[in-house]
């Protein structure tokens, strides 16, 4: 694999690093291609059951590489026409309907795409030190990666537009204090806080959670009634599982359950 990104495993959990930390992390070709190929592995992995997305260095990621950006558009090459359906689409995808838990340890700043990275998976823990930046319309772009989708349903349409139309940075208090994100975490500790949490959910009814982020997916742009059938469906699934049987005879017998996530 591309050193670009690092993938480590451990038990159930997978931990992603994007590694050009000199650059804060931006998202090159090379890069988008090789986090967009390693999602859609660990997601059809049954052996992973957390998958865990970090940065290294001081950023959790800048967004497009600017530099290489527009090294490519001015000799006429193609291709950044065509990276937010061939790249950033597909990641985006992948990270919020992935059928496990995904955490983002965002260990530093997050701008233009790599913010709207973190906003579709399932969690934000945030460094102390770390930033969000909607980068995108300093550089006269529109938005993508889902953060029109992402932003306002986490803190709403009035803030999500200021957000993004002014860019302005938003400190890890901030952004806690207007829903973005989980957990605030002293910058030396955030990734064992991230690991920790991994490791829990990555112990967890993983078919069950995979049915959650399905039906919060579906109930989002469906009616009450459509969520409901909806919710049917899923919960008949998961009763099916061996994870629910166990963990009902757990409880009546007043035992913890062990989730085996099958
Ligand atoms: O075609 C398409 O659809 C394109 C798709 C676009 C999706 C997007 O993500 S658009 C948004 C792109 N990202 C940005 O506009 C963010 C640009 N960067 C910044 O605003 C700031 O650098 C940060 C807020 C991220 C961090 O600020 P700061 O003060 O901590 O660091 P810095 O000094 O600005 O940057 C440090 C280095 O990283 C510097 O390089 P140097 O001068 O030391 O060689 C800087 O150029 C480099 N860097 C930062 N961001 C990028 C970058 N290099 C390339 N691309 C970047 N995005």
């Amino acid at each position: 694999m591309s050193e670009t990104v690092k993938l480590e495993r451990d038990k159930g959990v997978a931990t992603l690093t994007l590694n050009r930390p000199d650059a804060l992390n931006a998202l090159t070709v090379e890069m988008k291609t090789a986090l967009r190929d390693t999602l859609k592995e660990l997601g059809e992995d049954p052996e992973v059951r957390a998958v865990v997305l970090t940065g290294a260095g001081r950023a959790f990621c800048a967004g497009q590489d600017l530099k290489e950006h527009i090294t490519l558009i001015a000799s006429g090459d193609p291709s950044p026409l065509s990276t937010v359906e061939e790249h950033y689409n597909p990641i985006v995808l992948s990270l919020a309907t992935m059928p496990k838990p995904v955490i983002a340890a965002v260990n530093g700043t997050a701008a233009g795409a790599g913010a709207s990275f973190s906003y579709a998976c399932d969690f934000r823990i945030v460094a102390r030190g770390a930033k969000f930046v909607m980068a995108f319309a300093k550089i006269a772009l529109s938005v993508d990666s889902g953060g029109s989708w992402t932003l306002p349903r986490l803190i709403g349409q009035a803030k999500a537009t200021e957000l993004l139309l002014l860019g302005d940075p938003v400190d890890s208090a901030r952004a806690h204090e207007l829903g973005m994100v989980n957990e605030v975490i002293d910058d030396d500790a955030l990734l064992a806080r991230a690991t920790e949490l991994a490791q829990q959910l990555a112990a967890g009814p993983t078919l069950a959670y995979a049915s959650i982020k399905s039906a919060l997916h579906y109930s989002a742009t469906h009616d009450l009634a459509s969520s409901l059938a909806n919710e049917g469906v899923h919960m008949t699934k998961a009763g099916g599982t061996e994870d629910h049987r166990n963990a009902v005879s757990a409880f009546l017998s007043k035992q913890p359950p062990t989730f085996v996530g099958r």
